[in-house]
């Protein structure tokens, strides 16, 4: 038998092996009563003009999307119909709402955003109508009720300043920290949702004067961090099905992210790669290199170093993402990238890779690939310039916005 086969036989036997165990699993949740009653999936897609077929078909993408092989779709499509039966507590922090909102808010809503109703959420701030005295009675009840058996939530970053008072919340004045640490106690399993909650956020940008932190960082409790400002309702999602089906955690990196969908950057997926290889950038926004569909690295694209799936999920019902709509990624799932990826709309280029991140360095992946890629980039992009002026891409591009100049004659090799 040779090594190869060897391997196969091995990886094959893995893979019997875990999808016996989410056998198991989801025949121990199917015996559990819904949280609440309620439509069944089948009925609640079908009010909404989704059929059996739709819904196959998702799952399929779904298990390929989770990096597991197709004969595992019909448990994830089962995992799905038993996403009711496990309560899901949901907090809110210092945030703008938006990841929230861009699940809730939509005239045309994708499965995903159907899954998202069909959850048992037992406590959610934005969506009861509770407020004061009766929602923090509602919190209570949730995390005494449901203790050790919900599936906590947390969105928004958790100020630490002056004892966490800067985030104080409800007629108990309950703090932030006291919520989160509470709340994650009695929690199964705790996911951070956007950048806010997981490594801080928008709040959390220099200087930082409420010392907003991730929630990792407040909890001694492990943590799945869903990163972006918002993430992608599908990164949620998976993340959630992957917890029903296999009652554990995903593999993650060291940012706690998923590695099924943080694991490739933004660059290695992006469909103007092919642009950057050749040397065709956009120089400013709104020139004929934009209208061609050039790439947008000169006017501050930050995929290069940074994870996150975004060209394959997309936004808005999986019509675009930010480098197709014609604006660089700015890094938005990558620790701090308020600071260390602005400014937002200049490129990197020869400027160090170092993530602030708390002091603790960058990501061994990250800063590994990044630094690698800085090298090659500087080089590429010194040979880009030499191989674009033949072309004519640098020559004297027009400055409509008279804004700032990104122009590669700047640029160090
Ligand atoms: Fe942060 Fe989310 Fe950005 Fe906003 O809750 S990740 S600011 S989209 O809303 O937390
Ligand atoms: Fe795409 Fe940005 Fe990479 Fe260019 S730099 S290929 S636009 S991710
Ligand atoms: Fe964010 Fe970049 Fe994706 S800005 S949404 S990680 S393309």
């Amino acid at each position: 038998m040779t090594a190869n086969s060897q391997q196969d036989g091995k990886s094959r036997q893995r893979l019997t092996l875990l999808a016996a165990r989410a056998r198991r699993r989801l025949a121990e949740l199917g015996r559990r009563q819904p949280v609440r009653p309620g439509p069944t999936l089948n009925e609640s897609l079908a009010q909404h003009g989704i059929n059996r077929r739709d819904f196959i078909k998702w799952s399929v993408a779904m298990t390929a999307a989770l990096s597991l092989p197709a004969k595992f779709a019909p448990l994830t499509a089962k995992a799905a119909e038993l996403l009711n039966r496990i309560p899901v507590v949901w907090l809110h922090m210092a945030e703008c709402t938006g990841c929230v909102e861009s699940f809730i808010r939509t005239d045309a809503p994708t499965l995903d955003t159907l899954l998202f109703n069909y959850i048992s959420l037992e406590y959610h701030e934005t969506l009861m109508a509770a407020s004061g005295w009766q929602a923090e009675e509602n919190l209570e009840n949730a995390l005494k009720n449901h203790h050790g058996n919900y599936l906590l939530i947390v969105e928004g970053g958790i100020p630490t300043a002056a004892g966490g008072t800067f985030l104080t919340i409800g007629p108990h004045a309950h703090t932030g920290i006291e919520i989160c640490r509470k709340a994650a106690a009695g929690a199964l399993a705790t996911f951070a949702i956007g950048s806010c909650a997981s490594f801080g956020g928008v709040q959390a940008a220099y200087p930082n004067p409420t010392q907003a932190k991730g929630l990792s960082e407040i909890i001694r409790q492990p943590v799945i961090n869903i990163p972006g400002c918002p993430p992608s309702e599908k990164n949620m999602m998976g993340s959630l099905l992957h917890y029903i089906l296999f009652g554990s955690l995903p593999a993650v990196d060291r940012y706690n992210r998923p590695r099924w969908s943080y694991g490739l950057r933004v660059h290695d997926l992006c469909e103007r790669r092919g642009r950057f290889d050749a040397g065709e950038f956009v120089q400013r926004f709104g020139d004929e290199g934009a209208k061609l569909g050039y790439c947008l690295y000169k006017v501050g694209c930050k995929g290069p170093y940074t994870f996150n799936n975004c060209s394959r999920q997309k936004f808005n019902q999986g019509t675009s993402w930010p480098v197709q709509a014609g604006h660089g990624c700015i890094g938005c799932s990558e620790p701090d990238f308020w600071d260390v990826m602005a400014p937002l709309v200049e490129p990197r280029k020869d400027r160090l890779f170092r993530t602030a991140f708390r002091g603790r360095g960058a990501d061994a992946t990250a800063d590994k690939v990044g630094l690698g890629l800085l090298t090659a980039a500087a080089v590429g992009i010194g040979a880009h310039a030499v191989y674009s002026v033949v072309r004519g891409n640098f020559s004297n591009p027009p400055d409509p916005g008279g804004g700032k100049k990104a122009d590669a004659p700047k640029e160090k090799t």
